[in-house]
């Protein structure tokens, strides 16, 4: 390739060409490496068009088989089309932030006559319904309409979470990278993003330096606001997140997790213990308080007692409710939070709203309506909505095709994403009785563990103890029998090692003894207070050495986070390049004979891509040749036939 732009470059046809030629002709390397770039999406291509797609977790082919419609969103009062891509962004709530800081931001929400929203589609939602699984382009592309249809935002969840794993994991994506796309698109509409305390975005907690250093990144690329939870209510591991957020200068979110209906009776996460959480955390120093009912099983008379309980208590302090609808009651608990004196409560566009996903905007505010101001135009939000339509349908694939509400959370209490992953694990399965099998026996793990405060990563630990009982046809006393002989799963000695943190009411005993035996120490205190500070630099020159100089601090934040995710990424990377770019209905269905498609790799830099048939199978390598046409070029990639 070098050769091939050497010889075509004018310069050098002319012959005015000197020396320095080379060095003076960046150009040159441009070119080779946009001949690079277009060679290794060649390869991804026909490796697709070969075996299929790899992407986990994908039923079938997009239903969405061409290109989304952007739609055209207009001025409410006027009914005039606005040129997004040319009308700046309108203020909103992020300029009050940069201008004024967190604390006086705060002041100002608080103050807001009514209750503001944020949109969780960039994240949560999707998490929820859609296995996590959008990609950053189809959220860059609608992120200009976004900006201007939705600037009465709180703010836009869009990143932490499974987001971050899921990216590099399944998408072959740089979570950072999306983060600072987005950024530049939205500079109006705070960012948000879910951090679970000292496990930052991980399974399990980090040393103290590496959240410091995994948060100071993300708010200088772009977060905003930090909602930050422990999943066990555990103030100490909280307090680690909450910290980071303080130094890196970003707004603080600290979050109660709310699990179950507080109002049965006997129930140990009781309305006084919640009012005892909060008074801690209000303690500890926040800009906000999360509640975050991560299952949906905050009921609207519950939200009403929570909220005016703490409102009274605390006058000016910024409330922050998040839910699920996996119960249907959604909308109906937020609107009872707004009435309570909520700040802000969470819902997701309408067509990406619903069951174990958030409540609809629209459902949200028509329930408002009149009596409540919440800064957003409803028919802007309708318009906006038809793009996550035509997504709904992009995404098809990864649906897990949930027909309707699950009222029975209230006693499962498995939080939303969960909800959905476990119920789309069993119709892969084929077996309905593994359904009702598996949300049986979560209720029995929940209980042998000591009745957990169940989300990310405690949420997990459940769901492996009930599906290691059930794979493995497992009673509670079976498991109590048997504890030091049984090979549990790793989350579940994690769990009870200590390296999540410590539950409310202690460790479940004996059972936490028998189970880790001579195998693991019991870790009486916070993981982080023993855990070895992580070097940055040991870590910065190992990286560099196995990936090459362009390594920098948010590769380091990455690796920390998920080592053996961003090493298999980077090799990823390196044999495909960056697929970020490649529509999605390209990234996940084979493209067929003759079918053509256009990729920019960069601004101004368009790849025309042509398939143009695919050889027989060598009998002597099991390899096939792909033909192409790029660009108007013939280019042809082997490739592994592994089907
Ligand atoms: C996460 O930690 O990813 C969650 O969404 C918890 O609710
Ligand atoms: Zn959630």
């Amino acid at each position: 390739p070098f050769l091939l732009a050497l010889l075509t470059d004018e310069t050098f046809i002319n012959g005015n060409c000197w020396t320095t030629f080379i060095d003076d002709t960046p150009s040159l390397f441009q070119m080779i490496s946009s001949q690079n770039r277009a060679t290794k999406m060649l390869s991804y291509l026909a490796d697709l068009v070969v075996n299929g797609s790899s992407i986990k977790g994908q039923v079938g082919e997009p239903k969405l088989t061409e290109e989304a419609l952007i739609p055209t969103i207009h001025d409410p009062a006027t009914g005039i089309p606005i040129d997004v891509d040319t009308t700046p962004a309108p203020r909103g709530w992020r300029q009050v932030l940069l201008e004024e800081g967190p604390v006086e931001f705060a002041k100002k929400v608080r103050a807001f006559n009514g209750t503001l929203l944020t949109d969780t589609t960039w994240r949560d939602a999707h998490q929820s319904l859609l296995a996590t699984r959008v990609r950053t382009i189809d959220l860059v592309n609608i992120a200009p309409t976004t900006a201007h249809a939705l600037n009465g935002l709180f703010s836009l969840e869009c990143w932490g979470g499974a987001t971050f794993d899921v990216a590099m994991r399944f998408l072959y994506e740089d979570p950072w990278a999306r983060l600072r796309q987005l950024r530049k698109l939205v500079p109006n509409i705070p960012f948000q993003m879910l951090l679970r305390g000292a496990n930052g975005v991980a399974y399990s907690s980090l040393p103290d330096n590496a959240i410091d250093q995994f948060v100071k990144q993300a708010k200088d690329n772009g977060v905003d606001i930090f909602r930050v939870f422990d999943a066990l209510n555990d103030l100490d591991q909280l307090k680690v997140g909450v910290d980071a957020v303080k130094k890196a200068g970003g707004v603080v979110e600290a979050t109660v997790c709310y699990s179950g209906d507080m109002l049965r009776p006997g129930k140990k996460y009781n309305l006084e213990y919640y009012l005892k959480v909060v008074d801690d955390i209000v303690n500890m120093g926040t800009h906000f308080l999360g509640i975050k009912d991560m299952a949906g099983t905050l009921k609207p008379k519950a939200a009403k007692i929570l909220i005016s309980r703490i409102r009274a208590k605390y006058p000016d302090l910024p409330i922050h409710v998040h839910t699920h609808d996996s119960a249907g009651t959604g909308v109906a608990s937020m609107t009872e939070a707004a009435k309570a004196g909520a700040d802000v409560v969470d819902a997701a566009s309408n067509s990406m709203s619903g069951m174990t996903s958030q409540p609809s905007i629209s459902a949200i505010l028509a329930s408002l309506e009149s009596e409540i101001e919440t800064g957003l135009e409803e028919s802007l939000v309708r318009e906006l909505d038809n793009y996550w339509a035509q997504m709904r349908l992009l995404y098809s694939c990864f649906e897990a095709d949930l027909k309707g509400p699950d009222p029975e959370v209230y006693q499962h209490e498995i939080p939303g994403g969960q909800l959905t992953n476990l119920i789309f694990q069993a119709q892969q399965l084929g077996l309905g009785s593994r359904w009702v099998q598996t949300k049986e026996t979560y209720k029995i793990a929940n209980q042998l563990l000591g009745d957990l405060v169940k989300v990310t990563p405690t949420s997990k630990v459940v769901g492996d103890l009930a599906q290691f009982m059930v794979s493995n046809n497992l009673t509670a006393e079976d498991v109590h029998k048997l504890a030091a002989e049984l090979d549990f799963p790793d989350s579940v000695l994690d769990f009870m090692e200590g390296l999540m943190g410590t539950p409310y009411g202690g460790f479940p005993e004996p059972l936490r003894s028998n189970m880790l035996g001579n195998k693991r120490i019991k870790l009486n205190s916070r993981p982080g207070l023993t855990l070895p500070p992580v070097d940055f630099e040991a870590i910065k020159q190992d990286l560099t050495s196995r990936f090459g100089s362009n390594i920098g601090e948010t590769d380091i934040a990455s690796y920390i986070m998920y080592p053996k995710v961003y090493e298999d990424f980077r090799k990823l990377i390196d044999k495909y390049g960056d697929l970020s770019v490649l529509p999605t209905r390209f990234f996940l269905k084979p493209c067929k004979i003759g079918q053509e498609l256009s990729v920019d790799i960069e601004q101004g830099k368009t790849l025309i891509i042509k398939l143009l048939a695919v050889g027989e199978i060598s009998q002597l390598t099991g390899t096939r040749e792909v033909f192409f046409e790029l660009n108007g070029e013939m280019r042809s990639v082997t490739v592994d036939d592994k089907t």
